[in-house]
């Protein structure tokens, strides 16, 4: 089915390139799941792509938690991950001052020559979502960025104030591809879509097919309800990376997410 169809106002009213690339790429594969790689080994990475790519839609990557890193192997990595239609997104939570940010889109990791999505605090104010902007066009190169409207760790500090004025600042920039939400929150995540609106993609984390908590804090919820509650994008780690059979619960978190999505 077309996008348009399946995603009806939130593909008309969206504001960013990278926004609609997204909204393809999930009807193509029918997932709206975003793997959070998190192995910290070249091989365990590159082994979890050849299992799930062809079931999520999206990579989120942390860059700097892999202890064989090398540019060369992150560069096949890459290329492995364009190779089976993902998005990459490399969760790096940027929070600096605007110059700052776009300084280290570059660095040793480079993040501005392969990351399509990248996510960030608004704790410094609006103009580190221009910096990073200025860094993708260092390179010539396009992409969107993801604000922490909300967090899915127990204890956070981003209360309803802090995330209204997020949303009320985002919303404005078309530099924004759209927020991070609470998936573990189903209640939560409704006032956030309303907020929102309809131009800015809502993924959440938080989200497991299993009952319970994660570790050190993490909170978990229902993948369909959180894409019933307004999230465009279900980011799974350990639902799938630390699973016995990653395929498996790939699939199953890209049924769900899918008919979340044909529900809503
Ligand atoms: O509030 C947040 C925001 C993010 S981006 N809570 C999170 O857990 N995340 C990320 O989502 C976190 O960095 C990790 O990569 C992933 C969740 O992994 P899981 O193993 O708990 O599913």
């Amino acid at each position: 089915m077309e996008a348009a169809t399946i995603w009806g106002e939130r593909w008309s009213s969206a504001s960013n390139n990278m926004a609609k690339a997204y909204m393809e790429v999930a009807c193509r594969k029918q997932s709206l799941v975003c793997l959070a790689a998190d192995r910290s080994t070249m091989a365990g990475l590159f082994e979890l792509i050849e299992a799930v790519g062809p079931y999520i839609a999206a990579l989120k990557t942390h860059v700097d938690l892999v202890d064989d890193w090398t540019p060369g192997s992150w560069a096949s990595f890459c290329s492995a991950a364009k190779d089976a239609d993902l998005l990459i997104f490399e969760d790096r939570k940027f929070a600096d001052i605007g110059g700052i940010s776009r300084k280290q889109m570059a660095g040793v990791y480079n993040i501005r020559a392969w990351s399509d999505l990248v996510t960030a605090h608004l704790i410094s104010g609006p103009d580190i979502v221009d910096g990073l902007q200025a860094g993708w066009e260092d390179v010539g190169r396009e992409g969107g960025v993801l604000l922490l409207a909300q967090m899915s760790s127990r204890g956070n500090l981003l209360d309803p104030k802090y995330t209204t004025e997020v949303v009320a600042k985002g919303k404005q920039h078309d530099g924004v591809f759209g927020f991070i939400g609470n998936g573990s929150r189903p209640e939560e995540l409704a006032t956030l879509r309303a907020a929102v609106g309809e131009s800015k993609m809502i993924w959440t984390p938080g989200v497991n097919l299993s009952v319970g908590d994660g570790e050190m804090g993490q909170r978990y919820g229902d993948p369909v309800e959180a894409v019933m509650a307004g999230s465009d994008c279900i980011i799974v780690g350990s639902g799938i990376h630390k699973s016995e059979d990653p395929e498996s619960a790939a699939k199953a978190y890209a049924s769900a997410s899918w008919s979340g999505l044909t529900q809503r």
